[in-house]
């Protein structure tokens, strides 16, 4: 609730959840006249209690931004952008899109939407009516740039893709982190506000952290120690953690052990996996390796947690499905202090089951993508070949694309070939709030409001929480001059895709029947309920999921249990306890049992075993992440971008001597995909033999209107990225472990 007290100074002070970030922190919001003044972290948000970062006190900026659209843009024939309004761009949309329907079907449509829609008050809500009732046969996403191996492995091991667990940081003794920065990112499909004061407070009640990550990051420095791997070979890692835990005898499943399938076989599978054969590729030592083993499995409370680091890798699935296996083997799971499965109050759309995917069924490759052959893995196909399939002519090429809150030529591997091929559609409409490098081709774009003129609950994002919670925020400045919410625009774009006029889509109806499908599935009937509502839309929503999830009143039902009355008069939020066991009813799998070993993805070991063959590269790339920046969209907020270069290329002084380059100087980068040239920064932060460069830089392109970030251009580390270098299982992007060589520029 915008709990507008004034300071006695003519200053409202407007109560708010940070929407950048899974750390969801609460805000106070300080405004006079129109203006925000100030935001400050509040300290008695029942989640975040005070935590709050140096991005959360931007929004003010996001919203005051003259670069921020607040009218629809048409692009002009000259290539440049003129301010129309909403009727002329919904009529534009409509002569565009419909004679490509017309003549090639829906099959030429398609849309790539982007990271923020996850934490977007109705973009998440509704994004689901884009997709469901467009006849879009297929979208593009991010996804295959980030957690898609986790999918893969959730989906098969637990029978929901969504169904991910979580390091219950809070209750452990004992935290191993692979692939994960969180003194940057603040956490990621882990939502926990003030990571890094946990990662302190775990050492100050004796316990131990422990990082294990190619550079030594903010988080490693925090942690008791940090081990140094070689990218990519994570799978060898903990393939050989499990063989010490059969070997040793360590194994021991705790709880949930008559709910997991496959012990046995898994054992056969890590026997010829010691730790000596992996150490030279891993770079991690035998004994350290063994000793891992043994502290996971000897701490009563322990943890291992992976991210980014193990997703966006050559062996991402495996990875992935690993770290959840030495949790099971090492009774760290569905227990306090280890792998927990979160329960959102109100629950997101992702926990239905895709059609076709019901049950964790292997049903992978069911078509491929058009040009490259790319076999489609939970109905996603990489996003690097979106530009080859607007790009190559014949049946089936895509002409029309929708982008919704995402910036694919920044944040995808060839993204300066999709930077090419947008110009060739016929019809580009994007959902979106910049003119940035993507959105510079839209022939439409469709501003949504400010996080400020919204009303915000989280909704995927609680489903990564280390507790229940809910946190709700009213807008705090009135939408202008009657302009769409997000929410509809995404309902007209489906209506138009549907051959109905933009504007004369029905979306009271269509949000109806979406509520109504809503509360089907929870056995109520929709037109019964929707007759308490005042209005529809997101709220509506909301209430509907809070109230029949886990800690609702289901309507009346059970008079104690919440709904979005009761979370609007808790204006610090409403805190809803930790974790609890909770795998019997997270279970879909059909004989609703742990798969340990999916076959799809033990298939792929032999793949991991040639790995340890293999000649090992003699420099190669990673990402990386700075707190003040945000993907590529935060780049035009001077206070975030203002100082030091923050995109350069890390190295370490062994190499940088053996190439000649020293700290300061320029240095050309190049892969099989590309070239590029960028500062370098000597540091002994970084193994020997890897570079670091962060992503989502690029900002000089022409026709962008991002002022600030014009002038902090930096480079678009994707030009490095092979679109072809992939996740095999899930066909996610290895953006991490790029073989590259380094020259003075
Ligand atoms: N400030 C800020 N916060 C963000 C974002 C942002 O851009 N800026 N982005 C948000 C998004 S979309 C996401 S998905 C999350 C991601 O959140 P995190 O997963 O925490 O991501 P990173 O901070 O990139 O940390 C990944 C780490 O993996 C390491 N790594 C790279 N390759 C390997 C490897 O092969 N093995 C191992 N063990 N480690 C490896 C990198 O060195 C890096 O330290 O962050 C979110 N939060
Ligand atoms: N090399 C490399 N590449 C990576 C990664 C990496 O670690 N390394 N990380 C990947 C990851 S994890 C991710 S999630 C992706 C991100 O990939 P994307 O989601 O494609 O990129 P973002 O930079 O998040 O772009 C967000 C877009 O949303 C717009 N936007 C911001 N707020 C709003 C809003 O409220 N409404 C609307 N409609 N639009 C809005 C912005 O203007 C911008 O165009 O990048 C991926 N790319
Ligand atoms: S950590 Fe920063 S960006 Fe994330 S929710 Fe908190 S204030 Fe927002
Ligand atoms: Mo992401």
């Amino acid at each position: 609730m915008a709990a507008a007290d004034t300071t006695g100074s003519g200053r409202q002070v407007h109560l708010r959840t940070c929407p950048l970030c899974e750390a969801m922190c609460g805000l106070e919001i300080h405004v006079r006249d129109e203006q925000v003044e100030l935001i400050r972290a509040d300290r008695d948000d029942v989640w975040s209690k005070g935590h709050l970062c140096p991005k959360g006190t931007t929004l003010g900026h996001l919203h005051h931004d003259p670069d921020r659209l607040r009218t629809p843009m048409l692009r002009q024939p000259d290539g440049t952008f003129r301010a129309a309004t909403w009727d002329e761009a919904f009529a534009r949309c409509g002569e565009l899109l419909l004679p490509v329907i017309a003549e090639h079907g829906i099959e030429a449509v398609t849309a790539y939407v982007g990271n923020p829609l996850a934490h977007a008050f109705s973009l998440s809500r509704y994004i689901g009516i884009l997709i469901g009732m467009s006849g879009i046969p297929m979208i593009y996403s991010p996804g295959t740039v980030d957690q898609w191996p986790k999918n893969v492995s959730s989906h098969l091991m637990y029978g929901a893709m969504w169904s991910i667990p979580v390091p219950d940081v809070r209750r452990t003794d004992l935290l191993v982190a692979m692939g994960a920065n969180p003194h940057a990112s603040q956490g990621s499909l882990l939502a926990c506000p003030d990571l890094m004061g946990e990662i302190d407070a775990i050492q100050e009640r004796g316990g131990e952290v422990i990082v294990i990550d190619p550079r030594r990051t903010g988080t490693a420095d925090r942690a008791g120690e940090w081990l140094p791997i070689t990218p990519g070979t994570d799978a060898a890692l903990l393939l050989a953690v499990v063989h010490v835990l059969f070997a040793d005898d360590l194994v021991d499943l705790g709880t949930v052990s008559e709910l997991i399938e496959g012990v046995e076989k898994l054992r056969d599978l890590v026997e010829e996996w010691t730790p000596e054969r992996v150490a030279a590729t891993t770079g991690i030592t035998a004994e350290r390796t063994r000793r891992l083993a043994h502290q996971l499995a000897e701490t009563e409370r322990g943890v291992l947690y992976g991210r980014i680091g193990l997703c966006n890798q050559e062996f991402g699935t495996l990875a992935s499905w690993l770290v959840d296996v030495v949790n099971i083997l090492t009774r760290h799971f569905d227990v306090p202090g280890g792998l927990m499965f979160p329960r959102p109050a109100a629950w997101p759309l992702t926990v239905l089951p895709m059609p076709g995917l019901e049950n964790g069924a292997p049903n992978f490759g069911r078509w491929r993508s058009r040009v490259r052959g790319a076999p489609e893995v939970l109905g996603h196909v990489p996003a690097s070949c979106l530009a080859e399939e607007i790009a190559t002519p014949g049946a089936g090429q895509i002409r029309a694309l929708f982008t919704v809150a995402g910036n694919p030529v920044l944040a995808t591997p060839g993204g300066d070939r999709l930077d090419e091929a947008l110009d060739g559609l016929a019809c580009m409409i994007s959902v979106d709030n910049w003119i940035n490098e993507t959105t510079r081709h839209a022939d439409v774009i469709l501003p949504g409001m400010s996080a400020l003129e919204q009303a915000h609950h989280d909704d995927l994002i609680w489903q990564f929480a280390v507790g229940s919670g809910a946190k709700y925020s009213a807008p705090i400045f009135p939408p202008t001059d009657g302009r769409p919410h997000e929410w509809e625009i995404l309902i007209r774009l489906a209506g138009l895709c549907l051959g109905q006029p933009m504007r004369e889509v029905d979306v009271a109806a269509i949000d109806d029947g979406f509520f109504d499908v809503l509360a089907d599935v929870h056995g109520l009937d929709g037109p019964t309920l929707r007759a308490g509502y005042d209005e529809g839309g997101p709220e509506r929503l909301l209430d509907l999921t809070l109230r029949t999830g886990p800690f609702g009143d289901r309507y009346g039902e059970h008079p104690d249990g919440i709904n979005l009355d009761k979370v609007k008069a808790a204006p610090h939020g409403i805190d809803l306890g930790p974790n609890v066991s909770r795998l019997v009813e997270v279970l879909q799998t059909p004989d609703k049992k742990v798969v340990l070993t999916p076959d799809y993805i033990v298939a792929d070991i032999p793949r991991l075993a040639s790995r340890l063959d293999r000649p090992a590269d003699d420099l190669v790339l990673i990402s990386r992440r700075h707190l003040r920046s945000n993907n590529s969209w935060m780049h035009n907020v001077a206070v975030l971008v203002k100082g030091k270069d923050r995109c350069t290329l890390l190295i370490h002084p062994d190499d940088a001597q053996r190439f000649g380059l020293n700290d300061g100087d320029h240095a050309k980068v190049s892969s099989e995909a590309g070239a590029l040239v960028v500062p370098i920064e000597v540091t002994d932060a970084i193994k020997r033999g890897v570079v670091s460069l962060p992503h989502g830089w690029g900002h000089d392109k022409a026709g962008t209107q991002m002022a600030v970030a014009n002038e902090h251009p930096g480079v678009n580390t994707n030009v490095l990225s092979p679109g072809g270098f992939v996740d095999v299982l899930s066909g996610n992007a290895a953006v991490n472990g790029i073989p590259v060589s380094v020259s003075p520029g």
